[in-house]
């Protein structure tokens, strides 16, 4: 059984996104970061850095029990047990896939996050941190918007490179931004939130 270590956060939705179009069995363990439960010694011995999403599979790829941190590896982690193109077996494709999946994970994420941070969660509005990362995460959305012009998908077909935006392109794009300037981005935001798996990875949970 899959065990998915997750709060309501973009990297949160990003796995359990994946889990859900995986079509494996998992189970969704919460770990409510508002209310410090990541600092738990029990969770620090998955996710060191006291970081959600995190997995534990009691059975890996060897039978042996498997944890994992990082939503990126976690992602290809259930793309590669999904075995139904989320994570492609050609090893060419996976090139193209991994590009936008590291994008995805270190740079568009990570940098979006400092956007929510300094536009919109902190108390204190410090204008040049606010120009800053918002021309930032403008320059992402028209990266991507470029890229989906003449693409349906980041790399091929729909895959954990696509999970891997997502949501920080519903939320701080669609909610913050708006996607009137990314007409492409706009399409395959709104291909992706229509999915059944999208639809029950951002339901409520038990
Ligand atoms: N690079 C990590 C970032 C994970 C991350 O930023 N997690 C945040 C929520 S989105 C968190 O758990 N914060 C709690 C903390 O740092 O104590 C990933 O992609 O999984």
């Amino acid at each position: 059984m899959i065990n998915l270590y997750f709060w309501t956060t973009d990297n949160g939705y990003k796995a359990r996104q994946a889990a859900e179009e995986s079509g494996l069995p998992y189970t969704i363990r919460p770990v409510n970061i508002r209310a410090r439960e990541q600092f738990a010694p029990e969770f620090l011995r998955i996710s060191p850095g006291h970081k959600i999403p995190a997995l534990v599979d009691d059975a890996g790829p060897d039978g042996a029990p498997v944890t994992l941190f990082e939503s990126g590896a976690i992602l290809k982690y259930l793309g590669e047990r999904a075995s139904n193109g989320l994570y492609p077996l050609d090893a060419r494709r996976r090139l193209e896939v991994d590009q936008w999946l590291f994008y995805g994970s270190a740079t568009f994420t990570t940098l979006a996050q400092q956007f929510g941070f300094f536009a919109i969660r902190s108390p204190e509005k410090n204008p040049a941190a606010i120009a800053h990362y918002t021309e930032v995460l403008r320059d992402m959305l028209a990266t991507v918007d470029r890229h989906l012009a003449d693409h349906e998908y980041m790399a091929g077909d729909y895959t954990v490179a696509d999970i891997s935006m997502y949501p920080d392109v519903h939320l701080h794009g669609v909610r913050d931004i708006g996607l009137a300037d990314f007409p492409h981005l706009r399409r395959w935001h709104d291909a992706i939130e229509a999915r059944p798996a999208v639809i029950r990875a951002w339901g409520p949970h038990d």
